[in-house]
């Protein structure tokens, strides 16, 4: 049965380009949020999120009648579900657990609605096991429909496991290049699945079942997060031993099987530092390497804030006539990583916040993506970079963003955690 009509639930950074890529094929999409601005806005043909392009295909999508947004699911053929896997709230120090309440509201939501030979696929980025439960929240919901638990490829309703491998700033080409891993509750559901995504997806969609498919999704941003607390701790290290950590991972790199990744000011966005908890939470005793990396990471915005410190100090002491009022700190960058404008989960912010909360002396802040500056740092001085430049006793570069690395800086007060003016 081919797919007239299909709902996406939730329009985020991964819901709304996912059903701006259908109607754009000309699909009928019904979007589904239960934030209000967000439908409103997606019906005038505007976005509430920032993604390069994706203004101009969600515009002609709802002008041209295939994309329109609701508050309450309206029956389709297939529902993807793309809603926040957030933490559930965990004291200092614990081990996160992934919160599946959005997924569970959006499956009592499309329950309501579900008919006979419908595609119900799980996007949002989930702990292993929980398409399993989205299928039995579906049971529980709907008695009088057969789920694939316990109808096999005979079920009413067919369920997958396809997560999002998008990267943030370049979703429209992602969206559309990238391969697909389908982890489909039986073979059906995964042709099915495979049939719905090859309507805009031009990589190719391989096959596997639902766990694989939840922990390879995992696996991906774990990997990458273990990489990240590599050259993490070896920026520590080096710093120790006084040697050029940028120098010496661009040496090892020469190595043809070695591939060092970069290190920074810590990890941020919604889900590198995210997604390895779900392992972590899942498989405590087994899961070491990730448990470490995640620490490693998190701890890095601490010793860059103690970098600082330091620094104060010494030019304290170098300078005995002055006192920290006297400091005037330049912040180069607020941005979870390099050209965008999103400051969620962003190390950068974190340090500034920190270094705002202590410093008696002026703070400038320098992000050439944004206007204002955040209701936390409201109070600091949003400048350009030649006036930080010129103003600034301590330089302090938290983002590689091109306009910095265009520029370079001569200075002796300088903490460059991006390795962009050493
Ligand atoms: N970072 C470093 N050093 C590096 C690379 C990145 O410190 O060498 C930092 C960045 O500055 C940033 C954080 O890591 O703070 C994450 O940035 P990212 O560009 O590595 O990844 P995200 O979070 O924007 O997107 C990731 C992607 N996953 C992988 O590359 C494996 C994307 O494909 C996923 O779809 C996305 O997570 C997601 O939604 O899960």
């Amino acid at each position: 049965m081919s797919f007239e009509t299909i709902s996406v639930i939730g329009l985020g950074y991964i819901g709304l380009p996912t059903a701006a890529m259908f109607a754009s094929r000309k699909k009928k999409v019904i979007g589904v949020d239960v934030n209000k601005l967000a439908v409103d806005t997606i019906n005038l043909g505007q976005i509430h999120i920032v993604e390069p392009d994706l203004d101009m295909i969600v515009h002609a999508a709802v002008t041209e009648g295939y994309l329109k947004a609701v508050s309450i699911p309206e029956p389709a053929d297939a529902f993807l579900i793309a809603v926040p896997t957030p933490f559930m709230p965990f004291e200092d120090g614990a081990i996160p657990e992934p919160d599946l309440s959005y997924i569970e509201s959006a499956c009592n939501g499309i329950a309501q609605v579900l008919k006979q030979g419908d595609l119900v696929i799980l996007e949002s980025t989930s702990p292993v096991g929980a398409t399993e439960q989205v299928a039995q929240w579906l049971a529980d919901a709907r008695p009088d429909l057969s789920f694939p638990q316990t109808a096999g490829e005979d079920a009413d309703i067919n369920i997958a496991h396809c997560p999002e491998r998008v990267l943030p700033g370049q979703v429209v080409r992602e969206l559309v290049e990238n391969d697909r891993v389908i982890g489909g509750m039986t073979a059906k559901c995964s042709a099915r699945a495979v049939e719905l995504y090859k309507t805009f997806v031009q990589g190719d969609c391989v096959i596997t079942n639902a766990r694989t498919a939840e922990m390879a999704k995992l696996t991906e941003n774990s990997c990458r997060d273990v990489q990240i607390a590599f050259a993490n701790e070896l920026s520590i290290i080096c710093d120790k031993l006084d040697i050029d950590v940028w120098e010496l991972i661009s040496l090892a790199n020469r190595h043809p099987r070695i591939n060092i990744l970069q290190p920074g000011p810590g990890v941020g966005g919604h889900c590198i530092a995210v997604d390895p908890w779900f392992i972590v939470s899942k498989t405590p005793s087994e899961a070491k390497l990730i448990h470490t990396a995640r620490l490693v990471n998190d701890s890095k915005p601490k010793w860059v804030i103690n970098k600082v410190k330091l620094a104060i100090a010494d030019y304290l002491i170098a300078n005995p006539e002055k006192t920290a009022k006297d400091i005037t700190i330049a912040c180069y960058g607020l941005a979870f990583k390099p050209d965008i404008d999103d400051l969620r989960e962003s190390p950068a912010k974190e340090i500034v916040c920190c270094i705002a909360k202590t410093h008696k002396g002026r703070i400038l802040v320098v992000e050439p993506n944004i206007q204002v500056l955040p209701e936390v740092l409201s109070t600091l001085e949003l400048v350009d970079m030649q006036d930080a430049l010129e103003i600034a006793d301590l330089h302090l570069v938290l983002v590689d963003h091109k306009e910095f690395k265009q520029c370079k800086i001569n200075t002796k007060l300088l903490i460059d955690t991006k390795g962009i003016w050493n």
